[in-house]
């Protein structure tokens, strides 16, 4: 048999009782959405490994197990034998052994299978339902099996007997841990990876080497984001539309027609830069309220998003608005009530000024070639001074709230984005240092390689404080 690097790796079997969040504790713990968790209990028959792969490298891997079923039984077998503690092992391999082929032990024989084949034991409970001796047969087992083991809290609803659960726990388990598969976040993981590491004193070093491959793990996917939202920014902004056209002149019809063209294509950038970070993250099975470029409602081009996503009123003096189509009258008007962008004041009031910062209005298109023979309409690159930071704050936004979802969760991902979160990004300084990128993005030269790197160096560091590392 050929031994390779794969055989190396931690392996824990997730085992307990039936619908006690087994499967969604896999599931966070392992990165992967393809676990299945359902509320009905007992669908689970057959044992299921779940690697955590990183670059073709195993980091650990987690085993779905069927719940217990028949754990009375299997013990009072057991017991039956009555062993010295070094011959328990054996005795669990014989019960295997002599119970194969019956079906009624079916679940039992596939969750002891691969503990037996040298797995670590994470028992899994639910503090929100009350502690009771039924449960006892099944530690009694695990403990039989002679494998380092530790318990794991769960609390699937409100009510919580942690209290009573410890007490019982701590008698069977020496280590006993809190762990919540819907909130995980990278803290939570990597402390529950270091309680692995100290079950088992040969497993102190492949655990703490995987656990440095973790967050190495998890530093990449936030520079692969970075690198995403950057690339969205930047072709965003320097995207030129182009639409030949026969007649004399463009018609009406041709100018719509363009600006559609347009507007599509920014939101194909973004739809593709949202799946490009769910992959990143693997999330690749989300369900999302609205998959095409419109949060709760929201869509990026409507006056609705501007003023949630956009700028403040000074910062839009700041962004170099005032420059030119602005005056200080002007913005005042602008920022008439609290109608940021909205309602008929704005554009009756200063016209021209209100079109300058619109949504409709993300650039001017401009009729080309006339003396040439062939002409065209073009548009693009991008005018309009707030759009980045509408088009950067919901990349943000999203690669967040994607990084710090639980691949736990199954019910559809809802994003709302509430006007406070620009507060959490949108610092002074950073607005400033983003200003000078965008205005080279807009302008429609090539920008090299190091500007965008920069770029998502500021990228990264938005992210980082949001998300924390
Ligand atoms: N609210 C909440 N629900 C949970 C939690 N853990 C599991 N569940 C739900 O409980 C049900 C059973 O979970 P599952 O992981 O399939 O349990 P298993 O049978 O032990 O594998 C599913 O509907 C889960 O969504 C939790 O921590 N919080
Ligand atoms: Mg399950």
């Amino acid at each position: 048999m050929l031994l390779t690097h794969e055989d190396k790796h931690p392996k824990f079997a997730v085992v307990g009782h039936p619908n006690k969040g087994k499967s969604s504790i896999v599931s966070a713990l392992a990165m992967d959405d393809t676990v299945q968790i359902s509320d009905t209990p007992g669908t689970t028959h057959k044992q299921r490994s779940f690697p955590l792969r990183v670059d073709g490298k195993v980091l650990y891997e987690l085993i779905d197990t069927p719940g217990f079923q028949r754990a009375r039984q299997v013990l009072a077998w057991l017991e039956s034998h009555d062993v010295s503690a070094d011959k328990k092992h054996e005795v669990v391999q014989a019960f295997i052994h002599e119970h194969q082929d019956e079906p009624r032990f079916n679940d039992e024989i596939e969750l002891l299978k691969p503990i037996m084949d040298g797995a670590g034991i994470i028992y899994v409970v639910d503090a929100s339902k009350p502690y009771g001796e039924e449960y006892e047969a099944e530690m009694e087992i695990l403990r039989w099996t002679g494998q380092p083991s530790m318990a794991l809290i769960n609390h699937i609803d409100e009510a919580d007997y942690t209290a009573d659960w410890k007490r019982a726990l701590e008698h069977y388990f020496k280590m006993v841990r809190t762990f919540n598969p819907m909130q995980t976040d990278v803290a939570q993981h990597i402390s529950i990876l270091e309680s692995m590491a100290q079950l088992k004193e040969e497993w102190i070093v492949p655990v703490k080497a995987s656990i440095r491959h973790f967050e190495q793990y998890q530093r990449q996917m936030l520079v692969q984001s970075s690198r995403a939202i950057t690339k969205l920014i930047y072709d965003a902004l320097h995207h030129v539309e182009t639409l030949t056209f026969k007649g004399e002149d463009a018609t009406e019809d041709e100018k719509t027609d363009i600006a559609q063209k347009y507007k599509e294509k920014l939101r194909l950038y973004e739809t593709h830069t949202q799946a490009r970070v769910e992959n990143i993250w693997n999330h690749n099975h989300l369900s999302k309220e609205e998959a095409m470029l419109s949060f709760d409602t929201l869509d990026l081009f409507s006056k609705e998003a501007a003023s949630v996503f956009g700028l403040t009123r000074k910062e839009l003096m700041i962004t170099g608005a005032t420059s030119g189509a602005v005056t200080g009258a002007g913005i005042d008007l602008l920022f008439l009530g609290h109608t940021l962008f909205l309602g008929g004041v704005v554009g009756a009031a200063v016209g021209g000024v209100g079109a300058y910062f619109g949504f409709e209005e993300l650039s001017e298109v401009k009729v080309l070639g006339k003396t040439l023979g062939k002409k065209y309409l073009q548009m693009g690159p991008m005018e309009n001074r707030n759009f980045p930071y509408i088009l950067l704050g919901r990349a943000i936004y999203h690669a967040t709230t994607i990084a710090s979802l639980s691949h736990a969760k199954r019910e559809e991902l809802t994003l709302t984005m509430d006007s406070s979160f620009k507060d959490k990004w949108l610092d002074e300084e950073t607005r400033k240092t983003l200003e000078g990128y965008h205005k080279r993005f807009r302008s429609g030269d090539v920008v090299e390689a190091e500007v965008l790197a920069e770029y998502e160096e500021v990228v990264m560091g938005i992210l980082e404080g949001l998300i924390g590392s």
